[in-house]
């Protein structure tokens, strides 16, 4: 058997695509509030910006705070507003996934509803007994949850006023609001995710392209390494307050393939690794910077504001875990091609020998094994695949049945390929599907591409009865789990 009976079988969200209630007991707005929705209507960024182009000063008749980046318009619909409304349907919704047989639910603690402005010296004390209820709802069924601290959620006050994460008071900010996590928690949480693919900020350097020159690169870098610390130093807290406690990182996991066997393709293909994936990996599971970080800053001359006492810091708050989410690998070649194709994160050449989802994401699960069995080599700790699956087009039927194949057969294969990597000597132990209930879009806003063993009755203009259903995939994963993984 490949899969211990102790493996952590389950599913994931993130409050600020599950939870809605956006402005509801205390908490205050996050960036991801008024900067997801991209397809569904208007520009992902809804920035101040007046008649003639230049900044504005008033926008709906009020005046803008000064600084402000981002305006919420009235005239908008916002997916994540409501999010589908896991704030008020979280027994119903953890009820559910025990009867899968859910062993980990990972989800996502809103920073916005803990410290509204994300610089308050004390947390919203109804913000701190939500999450508390939920732990023990999931307490209650058995279920382990795996919290993510932040996923994408900086509240919007840190935005605006202080310039997000390019200030290096955020990692003070974010440390106390870590700590309060870390000791309010204690007992209910034993795992622990720092932050949400951390390397996307250089994927989306990568996205642009030749649009992101020296600058773009000195302020991802920069923002990054402010990141990196303020993860160690909640590492080290975190296990201070718990030594059980087991933290980790969580990297945007995509498996690069270089397009031909020119040397040329061969070497781009290495770098693309590098930078991509291993950057952020190295410094959270070695506490250094790698070797190849100075190539790297060198390429665009940047400079970083690095001091002995960071150093010291990313030294002494390594990881206990590596995890990562995996959807899809990703050409690189340094040809000329005119079929690209892009998804989560990386664009590259189309690849012939796969088949590609309707957002056009190419479907991998070997892919997978070749990312568990090279980066368990790489760090030799345990991994958890804390995001995989398919964002699909579902119908919900007249008697209430989702039928849902193509996720199942999308899911079967990749763990298949995980059960293989076990048996190779991989020391995976968990795995969370991304979506486990439906929710809104990270990358588009939309509703309709869905994720979940549980369908949620919700269109991509909010409007619906948010009833829940369960899909055929609801009844697969609970043999899954109830067979260990080997009723596929
Ligand atoms: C990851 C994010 C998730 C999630 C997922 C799927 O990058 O961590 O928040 O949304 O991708 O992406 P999408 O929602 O764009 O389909």
């Amino acid at each position: 058997m490949s899969f211990q009976e102790n493996f952590l079988w389950g599913g994931a969200i993130a409050a600020n695509q599950a939870e809605g209630a956006w402005n509801e007991d205390g908490r205050g707005p996050a960036k991801t509030d008024v900067t997801t929705g991209g397809s569904v209507k208007k520009p992902r960024y809804v920035t101040f910006i007046d008649k003639d182009g230049k900044p504005g000063k008033v926008i709906n008749g009020q005046p803008i705070p000064e600084g402000a980046k981002y305006a919420v318009l009235d005239d908008y619909y916002y997916p994540n507003h409501d999010g589908v409304d896991f704030y008020h349907h979280y027994k119903e919704d953890i009820a559910l996934l025990a009867e899968m047989g859910f062993k980990m639910f990972r989800l996502s603690i809103s920073w916005s509803r803990l410290y509204p402005h994300g610089d308050e010296d004390q947390p919203n004390p109804k913000g701190v007994e939500f999450y508390r209820s939920v732990f023990l709802e999931c307490k209650k069924h058995g279920i382990e949850p795996l919290v993510t601290i932040w996923h994408f959620d900086t509240p919007l006050y840190l935005e605006e006023h202080y310039g997000g994460w390019n200030n290096r008071q955020l990692i003070d900010f974010y440390v106390r609001f870590a700590t309060t996590c870390f000791k309010e928690y204690q007992g209910l949480v034993k795992y622990w995710l720092t932050f949400n693919e951390i390397n996307n900020t250089i994927m989306m350097l990568n996205l642009f392209g030749n649009h992101a020159g020296d600058k773009e690169h000195q302020q991802g870098y920069q923002q990054l390494h402010y990141q990196f610390v303020a993860s160690a130093k909640a590492v080290q807290i975190g296990h201070e307050i718990d030594p059980n406690n087991m933290i980790g990182c969580m990297i945007c996991g995509i498996t690069f393939y270089p397009g031909t066997c020119d040397p040329q393709d061969i070497m781009a293909n290495r770098h693309m690794w590098e930078k991509s994936i291993f950057y952020c990996g190295d410094v959270q599971c070695k506490g250094k910077y790698p070797t190849f970080a100075k190539r790297l800053w060198n390429e665009h001359h940047v400079q970083l504001d690095i001091t002995e006492q960071d150093l010291e810091d990313l030294r002494n708050g390594c990881v206990d875990m590596y995890t990562f989410s995996y959807y899809m690998s990703s050409i690189e070649t340094t040809h000329e091609t005119d079929d690209m194709v892009s998804g989560n994160f990386a664009a590259g050449a189309r690849n012939p020998y796969l088949t590609y989802s309707d957002w056009g994401w190419a479907q991998d699960p070997l892919g997978l094994r070749y990312y568990l069995e090279m980066i368990y080599d790489r760090y030799e700790k345990p991994l958890m695949v804390v995001e995989n699956g398919l964002g699909a087009y579902d119908t919900l039927e007249e008697d209430g049945s989702i039928h849902d194949d193509y996720r199942i057969d999308y899911l079967r294969d990749h763990i298949k390929e995980m059960g293989k990597a076990i048996d190779n000597g991989v020391n995976l132990i968990g795995y969370t599907t991304w979506g486990c209930i439906d929710l809104v879009s990270a990358g588009t806003g939309e509703m309709r591409k869905r994720y979940g063993f549980i369908y949620v009755d919700k269109d991509d203009q909010g409007h619906g009865t948010y009833n829940r259903y369960r899909k055929d995939s609801f009844y697969w994963y609970k043999k899954v789990i109830e067979s260990h993984g080997e009723d596929l």
